[in-house]
């Protein structure tokens, strides 16, 4: 053979062996997108959509509960700031009303997006559970805020539903139990007291109820509870429902709104009947409108929430999943409450405390 043709042979061996290593190197489908993620391996072996571009932001979305809601533009707000510091892309979108049924086509345009995770305060305890967990499957990471899913109290340890990273949200039961004890306490420890509520089925509602009649319990029958009504957050039910309560029950002592619109319902039909000051009511969530009823004598307690945290350690906790680092999430993040009174309403923790309406 001469010379030149054993070089040419040489260069044909190299070409083949370089063409056979690169074919070994072609990236395989991930398993989210061939559909074989079913399992929380999703979190570390299927790299999530909004992951695959090298080298881009990340995505994360805030599915949260409804919109023009003081509770969750403040918490937007926070999620945005964090993101925003971490180098994070953001997506956020809710309904127009606070239903699972129109929460859920926002949540599957969400994740026809492909976001790397997804922050979400689900409307109903159940009916979000299915489309949150095909998201799940999809790789995508899942948080929940402010509201849980499944029957466990928010343990995604253990119970129903594990799927989700980790619940950051307030401890309702406690805030439903202080804003009762709090009104037990202003009517001289007996009375009645009527309860405004949002729709059996929300994890954060549920609970509240839940910590106010155990603290009516705690009384022995001294303090009873003459109802409960369900606005579908709506504050002129609310009010309107609160109004019938106030005619039926002339002595009705004091009044419990579990979130921010049952309590601005239960607050303009007492003040609407005349009677502030002598009906005490506790309000959860803590939008402007609340504090200046606070001053004015129509609530006796505010009960903020720390939306604005909810959304920074949402974010803080879907990059670090993005990361690959699941281990240091916590399965439970509770956020905590300031409570606001006549008292301490112009300290800077109560009024850093007060919700954004914009
Ligand atoms: O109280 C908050 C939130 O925690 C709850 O889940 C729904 O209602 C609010 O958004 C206030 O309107």
């Amino acid at each position: 053979m001469s010379q030149g043709n054993v070089r040419r042979l040489a260069m044909f061996a190299l070409l083949a062996v370089a063409l056979l290593a690169l074919a070994a190197c072609t990236p395989v489908a991930p398993a989210a997108q061939t559909g074989a993620a079913a399992e929380p391996a999703a979190t570390e072996a299927a790299a999530p959509e909004g992951e695959a571009a090298a080298g881009d932001m990340p995505t994360v979305a805030l599915v949260y509960g409804v919109r023009g809601d003081g509770f969750y533009v403040t918490m937007e707000k926070g999620l945005r700031a964090a993101a925003e510091e971490m180098g994070v892309n953001v997506i956020a979108d809710g309904p127009a009303q606070f239903d699972a049924t129109l929460q859920r086509p926002i949540l599957d345009a969400v994740v026809a997006q492909n976001p790397a995770a997804i922050c979400i305060a689900a409307t109903d305890r159940q009916a979000l559970i299915e489309p949150m967990k095909a998201a799940f499957d999809r790789g995508i990471h899942i948080i929940s805020v402010d509201t849980f899913i499944g029957d466990t109290a928010g343990d995604y340890t253990t119970g129903d539903v594990t799927f989700p990273l980790s619940y950051v949200g307030s401890d309702n039961v406690e805030g439903g139990r202080i804003a009762c004890e709090a009104i037990i306490e202003s009517i001289g420890g007996s009375g009645k007291m009527y309860i405004q509520n949002v729709r059996p089925g929300i994890s954060t509602t549920d609970q509240r109820e839940q910590g106010c009649r155990e603290a009516i319990e705690a009384t022995g029958g001294a303090v009873t509870l003459v109802g409960v009504d369900y606005n579908e957050d709506n504050a002129a039910r609310a009010a309107e429902q609160t109004a019938a309560v106030l005619q039926r029950e002339p002595d009705l002592a004091g009044i419990f709104g579990t979130n921010l619109f049952s309590a601005e319902g239960a607050a303009q039909a007492v003040k609407n009947a005349g009677l502030t000051g002598v009906v005490k009511v506790a309000n959860f969530d803590a939008p402007e409108a609340a504090i200046e009823d606070l001053r004015n004598e129509v609530n006796d307690i505010v009960i903020a929430q720390l939306p604005y945290q909810m959304g920074q350690k949402c974010v803080e906790f879907a990059l670090a999943a993005i990361n690959g680092d699941t281990a240091s999430i916590p399965k439970r993040f509770p956020t905590g409450y300031v409570v606001i009174t006549r008292d301490n309403v112009d300290t800077e923790e109560a009024q850093n405390a007060i919700y954004s309406s914009q």
